[in-house]
């Protein structure tokens, strides 16, 4: 039996049943041998963000224990996205409107920068529509990088979004059914 790590994954989706679509792609992870399912945050209706969309996120976080690595998880995780009808990627710049985005935010404590994976996840500070999740149900977590809580980075990212550092996020907590 080889050991588990703790994985926090971001769910999103912006188009078709988001609802449905992020329930069975986490029920789904729940199915694969080498993954057992923690916790799955509410999920929360958020306006785009660092990008232009006339539709609406979904949003969610879930933790997930694994014997994969994080190199082997990645592929798992676009294979998901892929099967929930996901296009692949355009070589246009920014982000696209998206059936299902599954990213790993944090894997363990583990620091870790290469081509096609950044732990953590090199944004979760800057959006609310992780931090929010991310500190329902887990508020105590701290960043390997920083060693600040979920909580505290929620705290500051509102503090920067009051004085007008940055622009409002807009979010509102839902319940799944
Ligand atoms: N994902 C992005 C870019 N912008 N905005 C919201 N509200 N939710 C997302 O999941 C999201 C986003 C890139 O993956
Ligand atoms: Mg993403
Ligand atoms: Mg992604």
């Amino acid at each position: 039996m080889s050991k588990r790590t703790r994985a926090w994954i971001g769910l999103g989706s912006n188009l078709g049943d988001s609802r449905t679509i992020l329930q069975q792609a986490w029920q789904g992870l729940g199915q694969e041998k080498a993954i057992i399912l923690i916790t799955l945050s509410s999920p929360y209706v958020t306006e785009p963000v660092g990008m232009e969309s006339e539709h609406l996120f979904l949003n969610a976080i879930g933790i997930l224990e694994t014997s994969l690595t994080p190199e082997s998880l990645l592929p798992l995780l676009q294979q998901v996205e892929l099967g929930f009808g996901r296009n692949k990627k355009t070589g246009a710049d920014g982000y696209q409107d998206r059936l299902l985005d599954l990213d790993i935010l944090y894997y363990g404590d583990q620091v870790l920068s290469s081509s096609d994976l950044n732990l953590p996840h090199p944004h979760i500070a800057d959006r609310l529509f992780v931090l929010a999740p991310l500190t329902e149900i887990d508020p105590d977590h701290s960043d390997p990088l920083t060693g600040k809580t979920a909580e505290s980075m929620q705290h500051e990212l509102l503090q920067r979004m009051k004085s007008g550092e940055i622009a409002f996020q807009e979010i509102n907590r839902d319940i799944w059914f």
